[in-house]
């Protein structure tokens, strides 16, 4: 592998072998919230950040919810974000914790992920980031506790 050109660089390369890139095909990107951010690039290369605090990330809690954009590193910032929380193949009413913009490409913002009457555990976070008329999406899958 080549030396990254960045610190920033680095980080994000390391990350993405931890978490596989979501390429752009539809498919969620699985993530480990509970120990690192879950990152994406869009097929236009704009990187998505996405991590859930405090961890252990745990259901029926105040949890705070950011995702950080950029490109080649550098921040993106003035994008409208809708954050998405579902369940795969079932309702669990609307789950849209609202971001907001603060300095740094960063978009964050507060929510509660609701009890699973199932017991299930996994749930899917889709991020859609509006810039310019270009809407950039991805989305995870994850685990609670
Ligand atoms: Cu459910």
């Amino acid at each position: 592998m080549k030396s990254a050109a960045s610190a920033g660089t680095a980080v994000f390369a390391a990350a993405l072998a931890i978490c596989p890139a979501y390429a752009g095909t539809g498919q969620s990107a699985k993530c480990d919230v509970h120990n690192a951010p879950c990152f994406a690039v869009t097929d236009t290369g704009i990187e998505v950040a996405f991590s859930i605090s405090p961890k252990p990330v745990r259901i029926m809690e105040d949890l705070e919810f950011t995702v950080k954009l950029s490109r080649k590193g550098k921040p993106v910032t003035g994008a409208a974000l809708v954050l998405d929380l579902s369940m795969p193949g079932m309702f669990m009413g609307n789950n849209q914790p609202k971001l907001r913009e603060e300095p740094g490409g960063q978009y964050r913002g507060h929510g509660v992920i609701p009890r699973c009457v199932t017991g299930r555990k996994t749930w899917k976070a889709f991020i859609a980031a509006e810039r310019s008329g270009i809407v950039e999406k991805v989305s995870f899958l994850f685990e609670v506790q």
